[in-house]
């Protein structure tokens, strides 16, 4: 036995951990913006301006900066008039209008992939992970390639209807993506489940509901909580976390919910949680990821402007956005 293996939820074993990741493929550097304002997945309306605010924080510029071409920049319009408090329980809340969101995100998703490019998807509220994966996965499956979930947050987004306090579709999108929850979010796009759990990696959880701690048990997913990250470091867990995932995936999701790092770095949230991830451990555990250089497609979800203090969460933002496709100190 390692000693490691008791940080790895689920997992008995960490024997892949010093496998060194497959053969590198030729870097891309051209992106696709994919804006994405919903709100309907939360309780809080702020973050409607979560594109806004990284647009003002001069994403797109700065990606350019870097020598990356932008391809283009797709919006996807929400239903104005609507939000949560329209759509009566029984929950779980706006799915309708959120699978209209997903599937046309998943479109784009899938499309920015066929053209070659890596789609960085800008919540918007975490449920936009449910047609940002489900555009990922399509583009896989078609390949019969594998792909890698690393997922980084505070919360387990793991609830289904039936384990949900709130109805809110945020907290559920990862299980959707497992197949599990509203058949109508399930079936986006005509197949189910999105996600394989033995390569999908949840990490920086500090905030479950109970029932979410057994869904993580039973989904077979691999779990590293703020406790693995305090003990042994955020590189290491970013080690475990590509091995959990294989060396033979064609590529990396990374859903990047801005919640999972600290309120005092990233106070412009729609669901705080203190005690989380500090900007250099963030950095460290992207870089991580795009030092595989296995980084397909992108979210960054949950910026909400109405609780930032001067822009800083969106500039943060946009920093990791970068650091995500690769750029570095040296
Ligand atoms: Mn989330």
């Amino acid at each position: 036995m390692n000693d490691l293996d008791s940080f790895v939820i689920n997992k008995g074993t960490v024997s892949k951990a010093e496998k060194q990741l497959g053969a590198k493929r030729p870097k891309l550097n051209s992106v696709t913006l994919i804006y994405v304002p919903l709100f309907f997945g939360g309780k809080h309306r702020g973050t409607i301006m979560g594109p806004a605010a990284v647009r003002v924080a001069e994403l797109s510029d700065r990606l350019q900066g870097m020598g990356l071409v932008i391809h283009s920049e797709v919006e996807i319009k929400i239903p104005a008039a609507l939000g949560w408090k329209s759509c009566p329980a029984p929950e779980p809340k706006c799915v309708p209008e959120i699978v209209d969101v997903c599937s046309e995100l998943a479109e784009a998703v899938e499309t920015a992939l066929n053209n070659n490019t890596v789609p960085i998807t800008i919540g918007g509220d975490h449920s936009i992970a449910i047609g940002s994966i489900a555009g990922a996965s399509a583009y896989y499956r078609k390949r019969q390639e594998e792909f890698g979930l690393v997922w980084l947050d505070a919360h387990g987004d793991i609830n289904t209807p039936e384990t949900s306090h709130s109805g809110n579709v945020h907290g559920m999108p990862f299980a959707v993506s497992l197949g599990h929850g509203d058949p109508r979010l399930v079936n986006l796009g005509g197949f189910a489940p999105k996600l394989n759990p033995d390569r999908s990696v949840l990490i920086g959880i500090r905030d479950l509901d109970p029932e979410e701690r057994e869904m993580i048990t039973m989904s077979g997913i691999t779990a590293f909580s703020m406790r693995d990250i305090d003990h042994i470091g955020l590189g290491r867990v970013s080690e475990l976390a590509l091995s959990a995932i294989g060396p033979d995936v064609s590529g990396l999701h990374v859903s990047f919910d801005i919640d999972v790092m600290d309120p005092d770095v990233a106070p412009g949230v729609s669901t705080p949680s203190p005690g989380g991830l500090n900007y250099r451990e963030s950095s460290l555990a992207l870089t991580f990821l795009a030092e595989t250089e296995l980084v397909r497609s992108i979210d960054i979800a949950e910026l909400n402007p109405a609780f930032d203090v001067k822009n800083r969460t969106a500039e943060v933002a946009v920093n990791l956005a970068m650091t995500c496709m690769g750029s570095r100190i040296l």
